[in-house]
């Protein structure tokens, strides 16, 4: 149910304490009515035409839905890719939809979607959700979502050497308010050889080896998307053997060029760590896996970097506790999301309980990680149905030691958790009062 005026908050009775009994109830008509900014997505602005992926035969190719798809059928991966989309998409439905009942995480999201739009949920074939989604005004469509998903703001993740993408930037009128941008920078930080020559094609001095120029140079390429896209943030993966310091390139990188970038920009370094690239390179994107990493780089770069800021997920369930330790000893240290394999709600629920065990409301729950527009609506949902319960008990425990509880700072809290850490963290401006408010979310 949506707030009746937009922030969550409501208005009768809001300073009163509250009968315990009362508390879940409250929390969750507060985590329910306050719209998300998404920290992490896949997801791009509609003026980046079609990087941005919607409708059914998107949704039901996407990687982890393929993975799992590659278990049950017969399909060679080779083989299945020489399909068209909407092909493979029904090959998809037929053996994870039909011949069986859609009992993962993945597949259960595509049941809200297709319930969300009152489209059927069991039937044989797609062809009702195509031409559905087919005739859907695209502007309408992405705020529509948005208002389904409880979203009001989402950052993307943008590639400054993806050739297709950065073409497309050429042509951006201008940035949708909407969708933040994010300075992603695997290619640079692990592929740095390779993309050597499209540097210096685009005219900046670089060398393989990281001498001479590179490094002003780097940093100019910084400043030039820096102040072409404003990135709330640059962002890295990096793999379960990441080590710092170390003597690499990767380290040079980052110590001479994205950390003094990030400072000067006023914005923090996203650290993805642990995931374990194509380990069966067959699944192509469905082919990541993950691995426990050592978080002692972690703890040397908050500590030796205090005036750079860090947002740090991480992809294994070992590293969540250690995560929040180190959470505790760096105030420029902001954990954030359950990302990927660990966004699954038993995995989801223990990291939520011990966050808010040991930082208290000081954290970013989730991120919705979407590549597909649609995917914003279980994703959310699913956060919320698992924030919601987790968060009403830590208020019960304190209500119970004597603490009275209010529905304002319920309200706040939630506002915190679901945006103003990020925002405050990032720098961001307030929402400006024209900020388009998500349709669904009743303005009072
Ligand atoms: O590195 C990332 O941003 C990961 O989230 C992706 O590589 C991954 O494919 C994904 O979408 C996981 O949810
Ligand atoms: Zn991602």
């Amino acid at each position: 149910m949506r707030s009746s005026n937009g922030t969550g908050a409501f208005s009768n009775g809001a300073s009163a304490s509250l009968p315990p009994a009362t508390i879940l109830d409250v929390v969750c008509q507060e985590v329910d009515a306050t719209p998300v900014l998404d920290v992490h997505t896949h997801l791009f602005m509609p003026a980046l035409g079609s990087l941005g992926l919607s409708g059914i035969d998107e949704i039901l190719t996407y990687h982890y839905l393929e993975a799992e798809f590659f278990r049950v059928s017969k399909w060679h991966p080779e083989e299945y890719r020489k399909l068209s989309k909407s092909r493979r998409a029904d090959e998809v439905w037929r053996h994870l939809f039909v011949n069986r009942a859609p009992l993962s995480e993945a597949t259960r999201d595509v049941i809200t979607i297709l319930k969300a739009f009152d489209l059927p949920t069991n039937t044989a074939d797609m062809r009702e959700a195509r031409a559905f989604f087919s005739q859907r005004d695209s502007t309408r469509h992405v705020q529509a979502v948005f208002d389904k998903a409880g979203v009001s703001e989402v950052v993307m993740t943008n590639d400054p050497l993806d050739p297709v993408e950065t073409a497309l930037w050429l042509d951006v009128p201008e940035l949708d308010s909407r969708f933040h941008s994010a300075l992603r920078l695997d290619r640079i930080l692990s592929h740095w050889q390779e993309h050597c020559p499209l540097l210096r094609s685009q005219g900046y001095d670089v060398e393989e080896d990281g001498r001479g120029n590179t490094i002003s140079e780097l940093s100019r390429f910084f400043d030039h998307w820096h102040s072409r896209i404003r990135p709330v943030y640059m962002a890295v993966s990096l793999p379960d053997t990441f080590a710092y310091p170390e003597e690499s390139l990767r380290a040079h990188l980052l110590t001479q060029a994205v950390l003094p970038a990030c400072r000067e920009f006023d914005i923090p370094l996203a650290l993805m760590i642990g995931v374990r690239r194509q380990v069966n390179p067959r699944l192509q994107m469905a082919g990541d896996a993950v691995g426990r990493a050592n978080l002692q780089s972690l703890e040397y770069l908050c500590r030796e970097f205090p005036a750079n800021r860090f947002l740090v997920t991480v992809l294994s369930r070992e590293n969540q506790h250690e995560l929040c330790a180190y959470a505790r000893k760096f105030s420029n240290l902001m954990p954030f999301g359950c990302w990927w394999f660990v966004n699954q709600p038993s995995i989801v629920e223990e990291i939520t309980r011990e966050r808010l065990e040991m930082l208290g409301t000081s954290f970013i729950p989730q991120h919705s990680d979407a590549r597909v527009l649609e995917q914003l609506i279980p994703k959310w949902r699913e956060a919320r149905r698992t924030l919601g319960p987790i968060l009403a008990h830590a208020y019960a425990r304190v209500a119970e030691e004597g603490r009275p509880i209010t529905r304002r700072e319920i309200s706040s809290d939630v506002a915190r958790l679901f945006r103003s850490n990020f925002s405050d963290f990032c720098r961001l401006a307030a929402p400006s009062a024209t900020m388009p408010e998500p349709a669904g979310v009743e303005l009072g």
